[in-house]
This record gives C-alpha cells, structure tokens and sequence, in this order.
C-alpha cells in the first residue's frame, strides 16, 4: 500500500469494496455512466430503500426500458429486465399481473417513460396498476446524443433544439395526479435521504407510484446549456430546491434553471387494478368466481357478501 493509499479513510479504499456490492451486479463493472451523472445516486437511493425494507429479493423485479437510465436493470443483482424502448410499463404490468406477489419496480428514463412511453404511463396510472416507478428526468435524450424531450424546459439549449426549446413541457407530477396516481413525489438526486425515504414510502403502498428525480445530465444537458460541471448541478439543485409537501401539482413546473418545488404530492388509496376486477367479477359471477391474486380477506366485504350489481 502506498503512503497516499494509506491515508485514505478504509471506508474508500477499494480493498472495501462497494457499500452495496451485494445488491449489484460487480461483474458488470465499471458501468456506462460519466463521472456526476445524477443516475448513479439514484440507483443508490433506490439500493438504500431496498436494504431498509422488509422485502423479499426473491420477489422484487426491476424492469427498465432503454437509454442510460435504461442500464439500471442490467447492474441490479435482482430478477430484472431491459426491455424495449418505451415498454417498460407494459413489460412490468405483465409481470405483475402475471406473479401478483411480485414487487414490480420500473426504473427508466424520462425520454423512455414519457415520450416513447407516454401512452403506458398514463394508462397503467389511470388502471392504478400495483407497480413503483422511478423516473430519472436529466431534461433530454442522454443515451442518443442530447435530443429534445417531452420535460425539456422552455428555452433550454438540445442538440435538436439549437435556438432553444419552444414546447411546453410536461408536470410530471401534475400528470400523474391527474392520471390517478396514488403516491406521487419528486427529489433530486442530491437528496438522498429524503429519495431513499420515498421509495421506500412508495414500496409500501398498494397502487401505481411514481417518483421523480431531477438528475443531471452532466455530459449533454449541462454541456449544451453551460451550466458547468454535474457538481455545479447538484449546488444549484442544494441552491434551489423547494421542499413543499402536498403543493398543488398544477404548480409544479420547472422553468430553466428555476427554482425546483420537491416533496410528496400525492398519497391517497383507491382500489388497484386486481381490486377493481376481483370487486367486479365477484359482484357479477358470485362464487362461480375465484378470486385472482388475493384473498377473501382483501376483498371489500360489501362486495364479498353483496353479490349486487
Ligand atoms: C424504437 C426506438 N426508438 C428510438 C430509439 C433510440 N433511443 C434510445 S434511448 C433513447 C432516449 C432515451 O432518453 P431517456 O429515456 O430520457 O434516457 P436517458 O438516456 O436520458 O437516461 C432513444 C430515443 C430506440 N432505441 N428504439
Ligand atoms: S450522457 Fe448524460 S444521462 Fe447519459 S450517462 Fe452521461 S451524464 Fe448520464
């Protein structure tokens, strides 16, 4: 060991290995993303919120579709699945509907999830399918070289956007609110702790979660725009951020390089999609049906002993 190595706190020294090697694939290693790219502290986010749950791994899927977010599925040492470009959400709701025991996480883009994907997000939150998804919003294409996305801020400088974006850009969680969601929240990926904290929220809650993080995109984004190093995003987003649990999320559009409102929006119960057909097959079949996925016991008793239409 050299003197330099030998200063260094044993926490850090490679010899320690990685905090979270056992929840990661370290045959994989090193991985595709640039040095501050914001994925990598949300997949240990994530990683945290895994350790500190009760479930159990055997049971936990993470599907992801493609672009750098994308990869997650490849580096997680779970049952996971890198799916097609913007099919991640049918992928999971299969899975799901398929194995109801399975806890199905989603951890995409938001190129992926919502532009591509669009079309499955806002179905599977409108059916309140039982599934958590993590959406990594870096504000543009990072994998295919920086193109314009569905969250780009006005005026915000793509590689397809030279003069600036001139479309409006989604509220994801305005979106997702109005979709159904029933835990809708937003971090950026310096917050850690308070991420960690919503996934794991999110893994106890029955229904469709999603989870926005604001992440940056040090090698496009920032590069495009002269926003300077990841770092330099990470203070800003230190500088910036708003902590407002239950704000209106009508109001939760992010301007270009405005302030970013972050905390939980959205926590409220409805019933899931097996819940509603469960509730609907049995008010029509009566005991003809078998219920799928659940017991008797998860079934409102008015419809268990209803039997009405
Ligand atoms: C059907 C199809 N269309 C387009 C592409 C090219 N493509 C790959 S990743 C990507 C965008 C990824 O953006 P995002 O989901 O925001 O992920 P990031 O790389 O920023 O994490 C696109 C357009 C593809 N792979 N498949
Ligand atoms: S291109 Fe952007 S999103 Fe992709 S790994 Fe690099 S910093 Fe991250």
């Amino acid at each position: 060991m050299s003197e330099i190595e030998a200063n260094i706190p044993s926490t850090t020294q490679t010899t320690a290995g990685h905090p979270r090697e056992g929840l990661l694939r370290m045959d994989r290693m090193p991985h595709i993303w640039c040095p501050s790219c914001g994925i990598g502290p949300t997949l240990s986010a994530f990683l945290i919120a895994l350790e500190k749950s009760n479930l159990n791994l055997d049971k936990v899927a993470v599907v992801s579709g493609i672009g750098c977010t994308g990869r997650v599925a490849g580096y997680v040492k779970l049952d996971s699945f890198h799916t097609t470009h913007g099919r991640p959400i049918p992928f999971a709701t299969g899975l799901k509907l398929a194995n109801p025991e399975l806890k199905v996480v989603v951890f995409s883009g938001d190129g992926d999830l919502v532009a591509i994907g669009g079309n499955h997000l806002i179905h599977a939150a409108r059916r309140n399918i039982d599934i958590v998804v993590i959406c990594v919003n870096n504000f543009i294409y990072g994998m295919t070289g920086g193109q314009v996305a569905a969250t780009t801020p006005e005026t915000a400088i793509c590689s397809t956007a030279p003069y600036g974006n001139f479309e409006t850009p989604f509220n994801l969680p305005h979106l997702m609110d109005t979709c159904g969601a029933v835990y809708v929240a937003r971090y950026t990926a310096l917050d850690i702790r308070r991420l960690s904290n919503a996934i794991l929220e999110a893994f106890n809650k029955k229904g469709f979660s999603f989870i926005e993080v604001i992440a940056p995109c040090a090698t496009l984004y920032a590069r495009l725009n002269r926003l300077g190093t990841g770092l330099d995003i990470l203070k800003y987003y230190h500088d910036n951020s708003v902590i407002k649990h239950n704000a209106d999320p009508r109001e939760l559009e992010i301007k270009f390089q405005g302030p970013i409102i972050v905390g939980k929006f959205v926590d409220r119960e409805r019933p899931t999609f097996l819940d509603a057909m469960n509730q609907r097959f049995k008010t029509v079949l009566g005991d003809k049906y078998q219920l799928y996925g659940m017991t008797d016991e998860c079934v409102p008793e008015a419809v268990v002993e209803g039997g009405e239409r």
